[in-house]
């Protein structure tokens, strides 16, 4: 049986603020937002190259927890505290060197981005709301998840991806990525998530945790990505629906490119990032030879393999 913890208790309800004026200064208080954070973030040409950090010391390993895997789905607002206890307990074991963890919305973000329609951006003051329900929602699930980690003795520290990247037309345009990279150099584990955050040209989008990872991947130099889902890896049809699904062992971007219905498929059925959608997002990754690694995150002891590089039931994708 799963241990459930309804976080935010009762659905939360749309309370839409009316009027244009307020839509009017909304915007003007976006684009000064903007503007200062213009000023404030690193230029895109400084991001891309892994860090000094991380030149100097062992590569990073990113780690996904997938929504699917930490929370109830089909129940808002609600995590799935046993899995979460049980991969906090893994990660502790596996004493990896220099961890990121990011973790996606699940039954917490989702539903709320989907309600205000985020992803779309600004174009009604009632969304404005509900840019901060989405955000509040996933700082509950980042609060959970980091408690959990410090009582199994993880130095970890949630950062709001919204307070450090700002997106342009739904992609990544600027990240302050120098706090992570300061951070892992001390030994702390940044917790970070799939965020509502503001964005240059709609006003504000979704980036999605696949997104941030692939990013975080290639500034950092990571060395290997890990995600932890609900199904054992990359099928060759969705597992949920399909019992005759193959498990893919081991794949490389060539053999992922000459297979044109992946792409077809991430587009009719996983816009919002089903398994498809994320293998794309990661694509970049690993190009920049971050070895990635998709495993069931809900079944025991598979975390714990994958950050010890230990042999393990999932999916490898390399470069070539
Ligand atoms: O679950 C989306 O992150 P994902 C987060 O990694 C929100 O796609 C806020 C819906």
């Amino acid at each position: 049986m799963q241990a459930e913890t309804s976080a935010l208790g009762a659905k939360l309800t749309g309370a839409g603020i009316g009027g244009c004026e307020v839509a009017l200064v909304a915007k003007k208080k976006l684009k000064q937002v903007d503007a200062q954070l213009e000023k404030q973030l690193e230029p895109p040409s400084s991001q891309e190259k892994p860090t000094r950090e991380s030149e100097l010391k062992s590569r990073a390993i990113i780690l996904k927890l997938g929504g699917s895997a930490i929370t109830i789905k089909d129940k808002p607002c609600t995590a799935n505290q046993s899995v979460i206890e049980n991969l906090a307990r893994e990660i502790a074991e596996a004493k990896v060197q220099q961890l990121v963890l990011v973790h996606g919305g699940g039954s917490f973000g989702h539903p709320l981005a989907k309600e205000y329609a985020i992803n779309e951006g600004l174009k009604h003051p009632s969304q404005i709301i509900g840019f901060s329900k989405t955000h509040d929602a996933m700082t509950v699930l980042n609060q959970l998840v980091v408690e959990t980690l410090i009582r199994h003795n993880i130095p970890a520290v949630g950062i709001a991806p919204s307070s450090f990247v700002v997106t342009k037309l739904g992609r990544i345009e600027k990240m302050k990525v120098n706090i992570i990279s300061k951070m892992l150099e001390m030994g702390f584990v940044p917790v970070l998530y799939g965020d509502a955050v503001l964005d240059t040209s709609r006003g504000f989008a979704i980036l999605s945790g696949d997104q941030l990872i692939a990013k975080l991947a290639i500034v950092l130099g990571a060395e290997r990505i890990i995600l932890g889902v609900d199904v054992d890896g990359l099928c060759t049809s969705d597992p949920k629906s399909d019992p005759s699904a193959r498990l893919i062992e081991h794949t490389n971007l060539n053999e992922l490119k000459r297979e044109h219905s992946w792409i077809d498929k991430a587009k009719v059925t996983d816009v919002t990032g089903g398994m498809y959608g994320k293998i794309i997002e990661l694509i970049p990754a690993i190009e920049q030879r971050a070895r990635t690694l998709i495993v069931n995150g809900t079944k025991q002891g598979t975390v714990r393999r994958a950050l010890c590089n230990e042999k393990v039931k999932g999916t490898i994708i390399d470069r070539e």
